[in-house]
């Protein structure tokens, strides 16, 4: 049966979040509701009570020695397990994609691919980083030996607009590691979350090493300030990531690891080098695909001002070409964004440049779109990045054009604002590339192609600055930041004539 076929068998299916150990009789239920469509339920979500969140963590505690010292090569079996039951459940995985997130259909298998990848990934970084001892030089006689296992109970704060890839990949790392794991989905996604629990679950992943804690507003607050904790790995805005680094500080107990994946003020620099056409169909994946909502989306290009009008008419083109509209419909280029607070947010940025003067250029929305989450595909003049105060999470596009002499000044005030996620660049002079490429304090830099859709393994993912602490995700240093190492030091000889005294 064709894929489509199979997913519009699961529209009217109902699903529900639910803490993994619950009181039960307890606690507050909320709807999810489709960002395309606001009247329509997709489940419920069943908020974790405070009382619920210390028990979590402390069953997570409990149970992490044993999880530990089942191996690397154990463990990885089991996330293998996983993946192979995340495949065997693309269907509804890809229709929660599309019906709890608003996603596309090509964004709902691209995420359940990522997903996959990230447990594959890391399985087999357990297996080869933590069942061989590194042994370490030393004189005659003395033995060294560096060994690594997991902290201890890790939580894992995931954001929406990946609910299943950025939902599991943190996750995955933690249990790879030897840690057990309390993950809090975001409020808006915890269907998806729940779904992926369920299915390690199903694989063997004990249901008190890796538990889901659904919910909104403080739930939160309540797990990163439980002194229980060894370490957070947190995906979403510079702000809460803020939040969250001083709800650490405060506490007693381990001294946190913090792991921050956020935001970013991504620009693309395209000099007169550049192919038009090239750069149209970069610009216009980069800036609206997944409509604008990925930290790595391009937020401000800026054109060489010799090509600057004939660049952006050809982008204007492709712009006005993008259809809008329900995320389940193939067609669909461009959907809702995830809810009416981030819909608010953007209409007020745009307007708010309006009234400042900017030429802006906006699409026109259908009228049967009225009942979700949309916003209508904006590009706005700017004279430069610093004209921005903050990242704007949708489908807008900023422009700005700059004199051939200043292309180390476009790269300098991009430094400027502080983030560092990713960075494009469109040219064909090598010097360029060389220069923006030395210059640049970027995590991601993308020469001659679009800047989303970083590949596990191939693009390790990762800001710094603003945009995270690092290290990338599906990088070669990612698990080890969520292990502790440990050294054995033995004097061989001293032992022995101890030994002998003794006797
Ligand atoms: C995010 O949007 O939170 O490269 C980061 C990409 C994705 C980025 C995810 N892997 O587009």
């Amino acid at each position: 049966e064709p894929l489509l076929e199979r997913l519009r068998k699961l529209d009217d299916r109902q699903w529900h979040a639910e803490p993994t150990f619950r009181h039960p009789h307890e606690g507050e239920t909320a709807p999810i509701t489709m960002p395309q469509d606001l009247s329509h339920e997709v489940g419920t979500r069943r908020d974790t009570l405070q009382a619920e969140v210390g028990e979590a963590i402390a069953r997570a505690k409990e149970a992490q020695p044993a999880w530990n010292a089942l191996g690397g090569s154990q463990r990885a079996v089991l996330l293998e397990r996983a993946a192979d039951a995340f495949e065997a459940h693309t269907d509804e995985l890809i229709s929660l994609c599309q019906r709890e997130a608003g996603k596309s259909l090509v964004d709902g298998v691209l995420e359940v691919r990522e997903a996959v990848d990230f447990l594959r990934y890391y399985a087999n970084e357990a297996r080869a980083m933590f069942d061989r001892p590194l042994l370490l030089p030393g004189p005659t006689g003395e033995e060294n030996r560096l060994t690594l296992a997991g902290r201890g109970v890790f939580a894992t704060i995931s954001p929406w607009n990946f609910p299943l890839a950025i939902f599991t990949g943190p996750a995955a790392a933690a249990l790879a590691a030897g840690n057990t794991v309390v993950a809090k989905p975001a409020e808006q996604t915890p269907l998806i979350a729940s779904l992926a629990v369920k299915l390690c679950h199903d694989a063997g992943i004990p249901r008190e090493v890796f538990q889901l804690l659904p919910g909104a507003g403080d739930v939160g607050g309540w797990i990163t300030s439980d002194p229980g904790l060894s370490g957070v790995a947190f995906t979403g805005s510079t702000d809460t990531a803020h939040a969250i680094n001083r709800a650490l500080a405060a506490r007693d107990g381990a001294i946190a690891t913090f792991i921050a994946e956020t935001g970013g003020q991504n620009a693309m620099i395209v000099d007169s080098s550049a192919l038009p056409e090239q750069v149209t169909r970069d610009v216009i994946a980069s800036a609206f695909q997944s409509a604008g909502q990925r930290c790595s989306a391009l937020r401000v290009l800026y054109l060489q001002d010799d090509v600057a009008d004939e660049m952006l008419e050809m982008i204007r083109g492709a712009f006005e070409a993008l259809t809008i509209g329900d995320p389940e419909d193939l067609a669909t280029d461009v959907g809702p964004v995830i809810d009416p607070d981030a819909k608010a947010a953007l209409e007020r940025h745009i307007a708010r440049r309006k009234r400042g003067g900017s030429t802006v250029w906006r699409r026109k929305l259908d009228g049967s779109l009225a009942h979700g989450c949309f916003v209508a595909p904006t590009i706005i003049e700017v004279d430069s990045i610093l004209d921005l105060k903050r990242e704007n999470f949708g489908p807008v596009l900023h422009v700005a054009r700059f004199p051939a002499s200043g292309l180390e000044q476009v790269v300098d005030d991009i430094n400027t604002v502080g983030y560092g996620l990713t960075l494009g660049l469109h040219s064909r002079i090598e010097a360029t590339r060389r220069t923006v490429e030395a210059r640049a304090r970027v995590g991601n830099f993308y020469v001659n192609r679009n800047q989303i859709g970083a590949v596990v393994e191939s693009q390790p993912f990762g800001g710094e600055g603003l945009s995270g602490t690092g290290p990338k995700a599906g990088g070669p240093h990612y698990v080890a930041r969520f292990a502790t190492e440990r050294v054995v030091c033995i004097d061989t000889t001293a032992a022995g004539g101890n030994a002998t005294l003794l006797a």
